[in-house]
Formats: C-alpha cells, structure tokens, sequence
C-alpha cells in the first residue's frame, strides 16, 4: 500500500512520521521542498530528513519527497492531505488528474467545507474524512515538536468503504485514531471545539486554559446553542451536554496550548475562520437563522486577519 502526503506542515509531518514509524514509508508531496538535508536523487523525487522532536528524543526520518507533477503519483492508493481547509482545493488540483481513479482522498483539516466542493469533482474517487486533536509546532520547513497527543477519527464520507487492510493499517500507525461510522457527526464535534476555542483565543490573546475563567462561561454557551441550532438544520445529531463537555475538556487537556488561530494571527497568516465561524455563518444563512455571537466572533477575526 503506498500512501501519499499533501501538505506538509506540522500535522502532515508529524502523520508522516508515525506511519513512517509503522513502516508505511509514505512519500510527501511537500510545497515548498526544505533546502537542507538533501539526500541523493531517487528516481522521480529527492529524499529528505525530517525531524520529530518527541520529549526529550530527537527523531530522523528520510523521506521520499515527490513534484506535484511526479507520475509516481499514479501509484497512489490513499493520498492523505493535510494542508489547511482554504488550500484543499488549490493544492489539490494540479494533483487529482495524475492519481488513479481507485486513489482514496483523506482530507484532514480543521473546520468544514472543503468536501462540499470537493464531491462533484472526484468522479466516484472514493472521499474519507478525519479530525485530529493531536498538536504539532513546525520549528523549521523540516522540523517539529510534538505538543499535545488527543484523539484522531477517521471514517468514510463517499464512494466504496475504506479497505479493511487500509483501514488497520492507519489506525495501528497513528496513536489515540479510532475509525468512525458517523464522520461528520465527529467532524460537527470538533467544528464546536473550534468554533469555540480558536476565536476566543485569538481574539483575547490567551492560551486555550485560560478559557477555563468563569468570565468566559456565557459566550462559550452562547456559541454552542447557536451551532446547535444549525446542526439541527442539517440533520447532526448532537446534544448541548455532550458538546459543552467536549469543548470544557479540550480546554483542560490542551490548556498550555496556543490555538491555531491565536497563533495564524501572532504571525500574521490568513486564519482558517471562514471553515470554521465562517462555515457555521453560511449554512445558518441558508437555514434563514441569524447567529449573533458568531457573527461578531467572524467579524472580529476578520478584522485582525492580514489584509492585502
Ligand atoms: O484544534 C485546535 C486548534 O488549535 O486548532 C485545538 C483543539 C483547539 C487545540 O489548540
């Protein structure tokens, strides 16, 4: 089984090194290639060294890195992409054409969206989803720490179920992942995770933990009802108990964490609101449901995003 990477940020880099670890050798498709620690040309590609910082171990990986255009790509049976939801589809495009009809996609990203368009342009291409709360810092275009270990869910969305030997393969390779019946259901959980922590952090400029302060007890509900009521549109079924729990542990497991948003904005990078606020704001205004709190929540982040 040969699995490829699209995108390789902290996520795709630590993903590639755990499955690396189980012996999947995947090959990268990385888009921009690191500079250092080029190793001898293999045909069609270069390999490069990776490193994961584990604790106090140092890890190296050689890795296969592979052109957009490689026709390598034809021996794909699952291409795993983990480049942020508003570049699935640019980073995508160039790719699709070259991969065999039976390539699987697994998207994995934060926040909702990107299948939506996706669907109508993978011609029975069968589409898996995933979430994961596992948490990397990218210290150099080849080099990351790992921050926070947490729950991966993966399960199928279109087209023919993920084979068995895939399937065991993925799951035995990345800790805490677990295979789920109802992706989007999980997709919707982790959606109200976001939706919560990455704006609030962001915009107050604190780590996830201090979310934990009474003073933030109100909007944290006040958001979850509003998603709520569009889940309910959209036929997710979710329960305010369950999400608020959800949402109260993430903030306790991951309190030394600076959320993705918090630190999108601290570098001045785009942020990935319009998949997450954003998305919840388009589907409710399809529904003809106003969300207040959300609203001024997108608001807010837009104005401090990079503009130009
Ligand atoms: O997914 C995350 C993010 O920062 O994007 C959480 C789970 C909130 C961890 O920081």
């Amino acid at each position: 089984m040969q699995i490829g990477i699209l995108g390789v940020g902290a996520i795709g880099q630590l993903l590639a090194q755990q499955l690396a670890a189980a012996g999947l050798e995947p090959w990268l498709l990385p888009r921009v290639l690191p500079t250092a620690n080029t190793l001898p040309l293999a045909q069609q590609g270069e390999e490069h060294v990776y490193t994961l910082e584990l604790g106090d171990q140092s890890l190296q990986t050689s890795f296969l890195c592979l052109a957009q255009d490689s026709s390598k790509l034809k021996q794909l049976d699952l291409l795993l992409v983990t480049v942020k939801a508003y570049q699935v589809e640019a980073a995508l495009e160039p790719v699709l054409p070259r991969l065999h009809p039976n390539c699987r996609i697994l998207l994995l990203h934060n926040g909702l969206g990107p299948h939506q368009s996706l669907a109508a342009k993978l011609n029975d291409r069968p589409l898996s989803l995933g979430t994961t709360s596992q948490a990397a810092l990218r210290l150099s275009s080849n080099h990351i720490r790992q921050t926070g270990s947490g729950l991966t869910q993966i399960g199928d969305l279109i087209g023919a179920p993920m084979p068995e030997v895939m399937k065991t393969a993925l799951l035995n390779a990345i800790p805490g992942s677990q295979w789920s019946n109802a992706i989007l259901e999980a997709l919707w959980q982790k959606l109200a995770v976001n939706a919560v922590i990455n704006p609030l952090t962001a915009i107050h400029r604190v780590n996830n933990g201090a979310l934990a302060a009474p003073e933030f007890e109100g909007t944290i509900c006040a958001i979850l009802d509003e998603l709520l009521q569009v889940a309910k549109q959209e036929g997710i079924a979710l329960t305010f108990d369950v999400l608020h729990a959800r949402v109260k542990e993430v903030i306790r497991l991951t309190a030394a964490n600076y959320s993705s948003m918090y630190q999108d904005l601290k570098h001045g990078r785009k942020t990935e609101i319009d998949y997450i606020n954003g998305y919840l704001q388009q589907r409710a205004e399809q529904y003809g449901l106003t969300l207040p709190i959300n609203s001024e929540l997108l608001a807010q982040i837009k104005a401090l995003e990079p503009h130009g």
